[in-house]
């Protein structure tokens, strides 16, 4: 079958915009591969995006993730919203074999073209794949998708940062992990939303929750002030208009495998959703990551910039000079930055 149409960057966002599944893959792919048309494509979407409600399912490995993201979505379609799912894969050890369970736990939602589910490999860097799965969670935002949801396993803060660019984010917890303090110290507490204390028909589940909610009653930080603590350009950010109306972060037992539990799940998200919305915190949302985006591709475009006018030779040398201490690395950097100042203009 001949697609010619989906071949240039025109023909591609027109299909896409038309509800065209190929087109979408298409564009991921070229995304994912970062091939010409790439930019162009983010370029041309981008203004399409910023309608869907992004929603982040992490938690540790095995903890039932997939399985309530199945109910999830099985439970929106229901309600005649259509869903994206990206499941970012595990960069863990101990979750080989993940792309095909995933499947199988989400078998119940194939060929409902109402949903589009997609694995995002770990490629290169980490911050690749955290730049990628942004750009792809735009892409399916343009392309009409009400409701997106990512899965990544919360073990490194790579995958923690691709959590917490969701609107909601789901902290998913199973009783009998082990130490349930566990969540802080992964920084998981402090991204999350709303906590589903998953596989609730084991031993233990209260206790999960009750050990929760006790965490929850010393103190919720206000996330919006720490989550992108440094990493951000000096900007105005528009004011919550109601400032002093905290989210506290609901707890809910689930068990996935039985559906139960995943409708107040759900309504818990579209309440924090509503909340989001009233109190002007989506807003300040969507400048903060707006910030946060802009530092990183600035910091990368510039170093592009300078280490390739440097050139690989001068780099060699300088590392060298670095790591036998005959000069410090600020003064380093600073003679780089000179050197780019005053390159030859062409
Ligand atoms: N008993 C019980 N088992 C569950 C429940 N939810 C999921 N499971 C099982 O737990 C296992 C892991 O479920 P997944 O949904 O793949 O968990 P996950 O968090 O996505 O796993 P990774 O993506 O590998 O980190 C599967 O065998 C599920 O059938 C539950 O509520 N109760
Ligand atoms: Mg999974």
């Amino acid at each position: 079958m001949a697609h010619p149409q989906l071949n240039t960057l025109a023909g591609l966002v027109s299909a896409l915009l038309a509800g065209n599944r190929r087109a979408l893959a298409r564009i991921i792919s070229h995304i994912e591969d970062n091939t010409a048309l790439a930019q162009p494509l983010l370029a041309a979407l981008y203004p399409r995006a910023g309608q869907a409600h992004i929603i982040g399912i992490t938690g540790a490995p095995g903890t039932g993730k997939s399985t309530l993201v199945n109910g999830l979505a099985g439970l929106y379609r229901q309600r005649r919203l259509s869903v994206g799912i990206i499941a970012v894969d595990p960069t863990s050890p101990f979750s080989g074999g993940a792309l095909l369970g995933d499947r199988v736990r989400m078998r119940d939602l194939a060929g409902d073209p109402g949903v589009f589910i997609r694995s995002m490999a770990t490629r290169g860097s980490l911050g690749g794949l955290a730049q990628a799965t942004a750009d792809v969670i735009m892409v399916l935002d343009a392309a009409g998708f009400e409701r997106i949801i990512i899965e990544t396993v919360g073990v490194g803060q790579s995958e923690v940062e691709i959590a917490s660019t969701a609107y909601t984010t789901v902290v998913v917890e199973a009783p009998g992990l082990g130490d349930e303090v566990q969540a802080i110290k992964a920084g998981v507490l402090e991204i999350a939303d709303i906590f589903a204390v998953n596989k609730a028909d084991r031993e233990g589940a209260d206790r999960t929750v009750m050990a929760l909610k006790m965490m929850l009653n010393l103190g919720i930080p206000d996330k919006y002030q720490i989550m992108h603590h440094g990493r951000m350009l000096p900007v105005t950010l528009p004011l919550a208009s109601a400032p002093d109306q905290q989210w506290i972060p609901p707890v809910y037992k689930t068990v996935a495998t039985q559906k139960q539990g995943i409708s107040e799940l759900l309504e818990g998200i579209e309440e924090h959703h509503r909340y989001l919305v009233a109190s002007g915190r989506r807003q300040l949302r969507s400048h903060l990551r707006a910030a946060t985006e802009l530092r990183m591709i600035l910091r990368d475009t510039l170093l592009d910039r300078v280490l390739a006018e440097l050139g690989t030779a001068a780099i060699d040398a300088m590392v060298h000079a670095v790591a036998q201490r005959q000069i410090d690395p600020y003064t380093a950097v600073k003679q780089w930055v000179a050197a780019y100042n005053h390159r030859p203009t062409t």
